[in-house]
């Protein structure tokens, strides 16, 4: 079935004829006078790896079309790609199928996987980047462990669709394209892994969909890296904080991830009971009830290390240290005081997310509790990253 039906070519309208000289004429140049490029040796379009994971963006309707439902994760790496033939103006583009999966069955062991492959690529010197095609669900997690752990300078681009690729107006080829741009160009290198949707280039540890429609990826109040705009990738910032050949996580012997489970802290709260307990736990809070704060305390002391991280992400205590433990007791944030400690043995204390959402608080804790369990550590590695 092919994707992209033919559309028949009319003559040039005396209006569209005008879009195209003011688009020139934006574009630098005159239109219809353009001097010709000096002759020389063509350029190579730099080679960009499309690694394909399913989602929207591989997502087929029954009723092709429509609005109707549609199975995430049907075409494949090379149908997709096939569906964008401008792409081949901007790169020589490879293709693999990592998986072909709706994005919620995406699970740490195969992040894990990923990244090794990436790092794996990227370690070509004839690739310049990695595009990787992901449902949008799971996406600003898996783009953000890749972040942590992919050690190239390359750039990586995270890339999904909110609207399947048979359906009316389909976002995918169009994020597509560019992702791909972005993925080849010298000025994405250095910046990390990025998420490039609806023509926004986004960091990937401050991404998140906060909306299931097309411009729904967002980086709220931390902005943008730069745009897709038509004459290709432009950037404004780079990330300041730790990330690819600056991360200190290795994962080459690591199959499975510890175990960090989420919390959410409210009114009344008790807090969680686990069993088995796990290594770690990260609570989504703006301060503890009092039963929550012992509950916590009480983990602290049977040796799970508790996160805090403020419930937006937006800012957890702004730059909270050990030195002022952000929501150890006396709880700060507005929190309920807990109760005076028991005398005994000192209560390890609580790591603050400081401005992570909770579910990037609980990657960056999976993977550095990987190198250690010492609360001061893991808050130095949460301020660094
Ligand atoms: N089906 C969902 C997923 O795979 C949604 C999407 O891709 O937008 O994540």
């Amino acid at each position: 079935m092919p994707l992209i039906p033919r559309m028949r070519v009319s003559p040039l309208s005396t209006f569209a004829r005008a879009a195209l000289v003011v688009a020139a004429l934006l574009a630098g140049g005159p239109a219809g006078a353009q001097t010709p490029a000096p002759a020389g040796p063509p350029t190579p379009r730099p080679k960009v790896l499309v690694v394909a994971t399913g989602g929207t963006i591989a997502g087929v309707q029954n009723a092709p079309g429509t609005l109707g439902g549609y199975r995430a994760g049907t075409l494949t790496a090379e149908q997709i790609t096939a569906s964008v033939p401008e792409l081949a103006r901007f790169a020589q583009v490879e293709t693999e199928q990592f998986s072909n999966v709706a994005s919620t069955l995406i699970t740490p062991e195969m992040w894990v996987q990923l990244a090794r492959r990436i790092n794996a690529a990227l370690a070509r010197e004839d690739l310049a980047g990695v595009v990787v095609t992901h449902g949008t669900d799971r996406l600003e997690e898996t783009a953000f462990f890749l972040y942590l752990t992919v050690r190239s300078a390359k750039p990586v681009v995270v890339v999904g669709a909110q609207r399947p690729a048979t359906g009316i107006s389909p976002d995918g080829p169009i994020n597509l394209l560019a992702a791909v741009r972005t993925a080849a160009s010298p000025q994405a290198v250095g910046k990390g892994v990025m998420v490039v949707m609806d023509d926004r280039i986004l960091s990937a540890r401050e991404s998140r969909k906060l909306y299931q429609r097309t411009g729904g990826f967002s980086t709220g109040e931390m902005g943008m890296l730069g745009v897709v705009a038509g004459n290709g990738p432009q950037f404004f910032f780079a990330p300041a904080r730790r990330f690819g050949p600056r991360s200190e996580f290795d994962l080459a012997g690591v199959d499975t991830l510890p175990r960090v489970e989420l919390a959410y802290s409210y009114p009344g709260g008790t807090g969680p009971r686990f069993d088995p307990l796990p290594p770690g736990v990260v609570v989504a809070t703006t301060g503890f009830t009092r039963a929550e704060g012992e509950a916590y305390r009480d983990l602290r002391m049977k040796g799970v290390v508790v996160v805090t991280a403020f419930t937006s992400g937006e800012n957890a205590n702004g730059g909270a240290t050990m030195d002022a433990p952000p929501l150890a007791e006396p709880a700060a944030a507005g929190g309920e005081r807990a109760a005076p400690a028991p005398t005994g043995p000192p209560v390890p204390p609580t790591v603050s997310a400081i401005h992570l959402t909770p579910g990037k608080a609980r990657i960056l804790l999976m993977v550095a509790l990987t190198r250690t369990k010492d609360p001061r550590e893991l808050q130095r590695i949460f301020e660094e990253y």
